[in-house]
């Protein structure tokens, strides 16, 4: 009985677990027998995800030297991802030659965001500090032809996009288009129609707490414009934004760019490109076309 009674005291003391836990300790008061059965059931559970997570961690670990284990949300149905971020990160990796393999199965890593990496059996989160890091590792700079004011200009319109813009699309696809283009953007089982509400609530308060929320819905676009012909104004004529190579400065623009290219249909931001900003359409293709010559292999489902 003692230890029927430690498993209770166990199971109610697992963070996520906890409400399980009170359901068993209120079901031992009312009917004892089925509450072993409980913490049974619970306890095959739990030592069924550890034993999965440590076969996941082995894989990772065991990738091979120097093979970064890319850890993203599933393929999107119209680009490769529903996150400008993993675009981003995945076409670094391309870019820079890096031998890399793809983890669909925890896609939030140790700051709970996507994308995250495993190289040599340690962990790296968030998009920029894996580039700045894998950079130093594998030295791969493709910036270190610029002029400290391209360097400049290069950060500046990196966090515009990263930190800014990022903001305005999430307004449209969340907060106006409420989630429907994530829906439609991804093969998503049926019950994400249920989670998809609280998702979208989760991300209206987060905007409003960042401040793009509280705007009217032309200033938010307005501001979406000027972004965008920042980076068409960035481009002119030139085939990548820092000058005729690619820089890494790209990763972060071809990632958003792809997101309002292919995944915002009827939204205000792909009109402008069509519209006002040609250069930048031209642009997706062309980055599309030298570093993804797979993209269709990489949609889901894949397409001929
Ligand atoms: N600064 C991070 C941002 C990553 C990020 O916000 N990822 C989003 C997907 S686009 C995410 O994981 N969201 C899940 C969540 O916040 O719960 C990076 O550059 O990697």
């Amino acid at each position: 009985m003692c230890t029927v009674k430690m498993a209770l005291v166990a199971v109610s003391s697992w963070g996520p677990a906890r409400l399980v836990g009170r359901g068993i300790k209120w079901l031992w008061n009312k009917n004892k027998p089925l509450a072993i059965t409980a913490v049974v059931v619970v306890s095959a559970f739990k030592i069924n995800s550890y034993i999965t997570k440590k076969k996941r961690r082995n894989k990772w670990n065991n990738a091979g030297r120097d093979v970064v284990v890319l850890h993203m949300f599933q393929r999107g149905r119209y680009a490769p991802n529903l996150s400008p971020y993993v675009m981003k990160l995945e076409m670094y990796l391309r870019m820079s030659d890096i031998q890399y393999q793809i983890d669909f199965d925890e896609p939030l890593g140790p700051k709970g965001k996507s994308p995250w990496i495993t190289l040599n059996g340690e962990d790296f989160a968030d998009s920029q500090i894996i580039i700045e890091k894998l950079g130093d590792k594998f030295g791969k700079d493709f910036s270190n032809n610029l002029t400290h004011e391209q360097l400049a200009l290069s950060h500046a319109l990196r966090i515009m996009i990263d930190e800014h813009f990022v903001c305005v699309l999430a307004y449209w696809r969340y907060v106006l288009q409420r989630g429907r283009p994530l829906m439609d953007g991804m093969e998503l089982p049926f019950y994400a129609w249920f989670i998809l509400p609280r998702f979208v609530k989760t991300i209206k308060r987060a905007l409003w707490i960042q401040g793009t929320g509280r705007h009217s819905v032309q200033d938010i676009q307005e501001m979406g414009r000027q972004d965008i012909r920042a980076l068409s104004d960035t481009l002119g004529e030139k085939p990548y934004m820092m000058g005729d190579k690619p820089s890494e400065m790209d990763c972060s623009a071809f990632g958003m760019l792809a997101q309002v290219v292919w995944n915002s249909p009827n939204s205000p931001y792909l009109n402008m490109i069509h519209s006002e900003f040609p250069n930048l359409l031209n642009y997706c293709h062309r980055v599309k076309k030298r570093f993804w010559p797979d993209w269709n292999k990489c949609l889901q489902p894949p397409q001929n």
